[in-house]
């Protein structure tokens, strides 16, 4: 059996752990963007949940719904991080088959009797004064849906002979990759229901969808998906090229810099990613090479790639006299673009 751990309220509870006297508050995490007035919500409590908070909201609207006792609080990704490391860990001590896909969030391989096991590890969670959601499935698709079910502090296990069932009572739009789009397009369909779309002739769905989305789409309704566990996290996604020409001019290694700029992001938008670091690498016709890096908050934009070359670009130019043969540039620090929030909307 597959399993999926996600942490509850994480970043909100990393903070309760430290700040224990914030557990009886309604405790809100911000991204800021200016100041302290303007940002948006990342994550808050089950008690500021009540009060209509959510991830992603605007920081105005989330002070609107507070109480006067609900705590704001700016977020701390290093202090996250380091406790998702011992999240790992403990899991490292059940299983060598994991694959983490977030900060929060982990598949991970269970074999024996997966409830106690998960038991165990739920309470070695809590030894760490968090708490965590499992779900235990066939696949990875279903063993998240299992995990959401229960939040927080949730257990579910989902066996071969209960898929059906469970996913029955989901709505379609919580069956991985039905986005809002999809969803319409099967409502215009007639097909309201995880049940429609089970019985949904394939052929009648191949023409509203294309023949792969809809056989992707049945797999789901029936709940089938993939049990294969991709370990070890990309840490960074790069591409290098030589120049038509040895070049020193900003505006011509930066047209160089669009095209590669253009080739990553498909790259970084096809594996889900988002990069808080981005560097520039240049290698002149000695083969000497120059590295220039700037660490970002949360981006994934290639808009936001070229901006920060360009500075970066700027730099080398200025500080090395390098006529520059080949050209490359890097990503790092990924994050799953799910599980972080765009700023853009505000
Ligand atoms: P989630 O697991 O989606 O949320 P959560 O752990 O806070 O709450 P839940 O109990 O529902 O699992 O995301 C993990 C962390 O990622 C979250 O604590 C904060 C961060 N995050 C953002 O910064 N922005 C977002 O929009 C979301 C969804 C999460
Ligand atoms: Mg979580």
């Amino acid at each position: 059996m597959i399993a999926h751990i996600d942490m509850d309220a994480f970043f909100a509870s990393c903070e309760e752990l430290r700040r224990p006297e914030l557990k009886k508050k309604p405790v809100v995490i911000c991204i800021y963007t200016r100041n302290k007035s303007s940002g948006a919500v990342s994550t808050c409590d089950y008690q500021a949940r009540e009060l209509g908070i959510d991830s992603g909201m605007a920081l105005r609207e989330a002070k609107d719904k507070a109480t006067d006792e609900t705590v704001f609080l700016e977020a701390d990704h290093d202090f996250y991080r380091r406790k998702s490391e011992e999240l790992l860990a403990i899991l490292s001590s059940f299983t060598s088959k994991i694959q983490k896909t977030s900060i929060d969030e982990a598949y991970f391989r269970l074999g024996g009797d997966e409830v106690e096991k998960a038991k165990k590890i739920k309470a070695r969670v809590e030894s760490l004064g968090l708490t965590a959601s499992i779900g235990i499935a066939p696949n990875k698709f279903l063993a998240k849906l299992a995990s959401g079910d229960d939040k927080p502090d949730g257990l579910k296990k989902v066996g071969k002979d209960s898929k059906k069932d469970f996913l029955s009572e989901k709505d379609i739009i919580d069956l991985h990759g039905v986005g809002s789009k999809t969803e319409k397009k099967l409502e215009e369909a007639g097909i309201e229901t995880v049940e429609d779309l089970r019985e949904v002739n394939n052929t009648i769905l191949a023409q509203k969808f294309g023949r792969e989305k809809a056989a992707s789409l049945k797999r789901k309704a029936i709940g089938k998906g993939s049990r294969k566990l991709e370990s070890g996290e990309q840490k960074q996604i790069s591409k290098i090229k030589t120049m038509e020409r040895n070049s020193r001019s900003h505006r011509y290694i930066m047209k160089e810099i669009k095209q590669l700029a253009g080739e990553l992001d498909k790259r970084i938008k096809s594996k889900q990613k988002a990069f808080r670091k981005i560097t520039i690498i240049g290698i002149d016709t000695e083969l000497n090479q120059y590295t220039r890096s700037t660490k970002i908050d949360t981006a994934e934009s290639k808009k936001e790639l070229i901006n920060h070359s360009d500075r970066l670009i700027r730099r080398l130019i200025e500080e090395e006299n390098a006529s520059l043969r080949r050209i490359g540039l890097r990503v790092s620090d990924l994050v799953d673009r799910n599980t972080q929030m765009t700023l853009q909307k505000f």
